[in-house]
Order: structure tokens, then sequence, then C-alpha cells
């Protein structure tokens, strides 16, 4: 056991707490709104979500027909950039492997995608990121619709990447060859974002 002597703060996380807390980040129990401009608000009759390869739609889905794919619960620890990491964070939602097979796809088309979201934010992921399990668009968290300050009616969840990853208003997602930097990779960031490896900004490892 490694004895950590200047630790400090009201909470003293237990060993098992610590070792889910990545580098740098420390444990919050609020649930911070971060928000690169204004909250979207899209009402359900508007809204779809589809997926697109080569300028081709491949699937679309209308918010009666997304409520109709199989749900997943997923009880996980989320990570933001700006060093808050949130633990055991209760959320439901279609995994990114339901909607490619809701989308007859037998697998990804390409090896990167970016996420558009309401409101023009945009990020860049590779599928491996968003496959077996790791990665959903959500609908409720704690049970709830999730509120539209954090990205509902469905948000991307792709927590064992920073949070800024995690696209809020998720309405379209492309396919691409290559992997092309979204809003805040353009600003910066890291291309990856894995908190694990603490790539924060760009050239980071
Ligand atoms: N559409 C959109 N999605 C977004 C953002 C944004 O500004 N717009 N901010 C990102 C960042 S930097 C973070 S940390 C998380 C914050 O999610 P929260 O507000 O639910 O905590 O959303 C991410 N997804
Ligand atoms: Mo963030």
């Amino acid at each position: 056991m490694v004895v950590t002597r200047g630790f400090k703060g009201r909470q003293r996380p237990d060993d098992t707490t610590r070792a889910r807390v990545p580098p740098g980040q420390y444990v919050t129990s609020g649930f911070p709104v971060l928000t690169a401009g204004p909250t979207q608000h899209t009402s359900l009759d508007d809204w779809t979500l589809s997926m697109q390869a080569a300028g081709r739609l491949l699937a679309k889905w209308s918010w009666r027909e997304f409520e109709m794919l199989p749900q997943t619960e997923m009880v996980t620890d989320i990570h933001c950039v700006t060093k808050w990491t949130k633990l055991d964070t209760r959320w439901r939602g279609v995994t990114f492997d339901d909607l490619l097979r809701a989308a007859g796809l037998d697998a990804p088309p390409t090896s990167f995608v970016m996420a558009h979201c309401d409101g023009g934010y945009t990020t860049n992921l590779p599928v491996a990121d968003l496959i077996a399990g790791k990665a959903m668009v959500a609908t409720h968290f704690d049970n709830l619709p999730l509120s539209a300050t954090h990205g509902g009616p469905a948000r991307l969840l792709v927590p064992h990447l920073y949070f800024w990853k995690s696209a809020k208003w998720i309405r379209r997602i492309t396919f691409h060859q290559q992997d092309s930097p979204g809003f805040w990779e353009t600003a910066g960031y890291h291309i990856h974002g894995n908190p694990w490896r603490e790539q924060r900004y760009e050239g980071d490892p």
C-alpha cells in the first residue's frame, strides 16, 4: 500500500475509490454543467438521430423509434478535463452496438466518427471507443429524462474518455476514414482524451 502523506480534503477516499480516480482529478458529488454556448432545446416531435457515411444516410430514428430500441442501463464514473470526477453516475440509453445493429450494420463502415449536435458542437472519436458496450446515446440520468442542461433529450456517453467527448444534444453520427478534430480538439484539446493517460491537451502523450 502506498501511503500518501499530504492528502487533504474533507473526504478521504479509501484506496478502492482512489483507484477509480484518474491522475489529477478530484471527486465531486455535484454535477457541474459545462457548455460552450447556449443550452439547446429541441422538441421531441422535431428530434431525430441519424447515422451517415460518405454523405449517405445509413439510418435515421425519430424519438418514437429511438425509444423502441433496446434500452441499457450503465452505472459508471465520469471525468471532466476541468478535473472533476463523479463516481457511480446512472444512465439509460441505447448502446452504440445496438444502434449499429438497428442500422443493419454488421460492422462499422469506418474506424472514426464525428458526433454532431444541435448548436453546432462536434467531437471526434475512434469507433473502437464506442463499441463493445463502452458507449451509448443516453436519454436518462438517475432514472429521469435527461435535463436539457445535461444534454437532453439525448447525449452521447463515452465515460472512459474525458467528458467533452460525451456530446450533448447529439443529432448526427458521421463515419469517416480519418480522425479529424472536433470543436475542443481544434481548440487545443487532445485528439483522443484518455483520462488515465492524462491526455488533456494536444501534445500530451
Ligand atoms: N453539445 C455540446 N456537448 C458538450 C459540450 C458542449 O459545450 N456542447 N461540452 C462538453 C464538455 S467540455 C463537458 S465537460 C460535458 C459536460 O457535460 P455536463 O454539462 O452534463 O456536465 O459535456 C460535453 N458535451
Ligand atoms: Mo469539459
